[in-house]
């Protein structure tokens, strides 16, 4: 019988490709970022982590050579103005995921090096707790008129 072989090859196939960017059990899927006007100093990157392992994590930083820093923020609703607030750290429990997305959690670009260039793509790593560092790749977008730009407070 040759077809359980070829079943368990097609599985291992499905799962070096949805785990290509994992260590220590933690997946970081569809790293992306809108791309910046020419004079920008800041921008935003959205991502998910999804955490396969058996433990508990924890994010504490990212860092990326497309700009001087990267932080981790939060939005907050404070009597209808939207505002950003530095997030310490952020647990990602065993399997568990978080979401970084527009409007809510981010990664802030803080003085970027170059501007963001839709179609261009460039690495983040991520500091965890206890997997150390997760590299990504951060795919940049199309500017969009309900992007990072448009949040109180923030200017580009
Ligand atoms: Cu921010």
């Amino acid at each position: 019988m040759r077809l359980p072989a070829l079943v368990s090859l097609f599985c291992l196939a499905l799962i070096g490709a949805t785990q290509a960017q994992s260590a220590g059990g933690l997946e970081i899927r569809h790293a992306w970022a809108r791309a910046t006007p020419g004079a920008a100093h800041n921008g935003a990157v959205y991502l998910t982590i999804l955490n396969h392992g058996g433990g508990d994590d924890t994010l504490t930083g990212a860092s990326t050579p497309a700009a001087a820093k990267a932080e981790l923020h939060t939005t907050l609703d404070d009597n209808g103005v939207m505002k950003m607030r530095p997030l310490a750290a952020l647990p990602v429990k065993a399997g568990g995921s978080a979401a970084f997305t527009p409007g809510g959690m981010h990664i802030m670009l803080v003085g970027l090096t170059h501007p963001l260039t839709a179609g261009k793509s460039f690495p983040l790593t991520l500091t965890f707790a206890k997997a150390g560092a997760v590299q990504t790749t951060v795919m940049v977008e199309q500017p969009g008129a309900a992007g990072p730009g448009d949040m109180p407070g923030m200017k580009m």
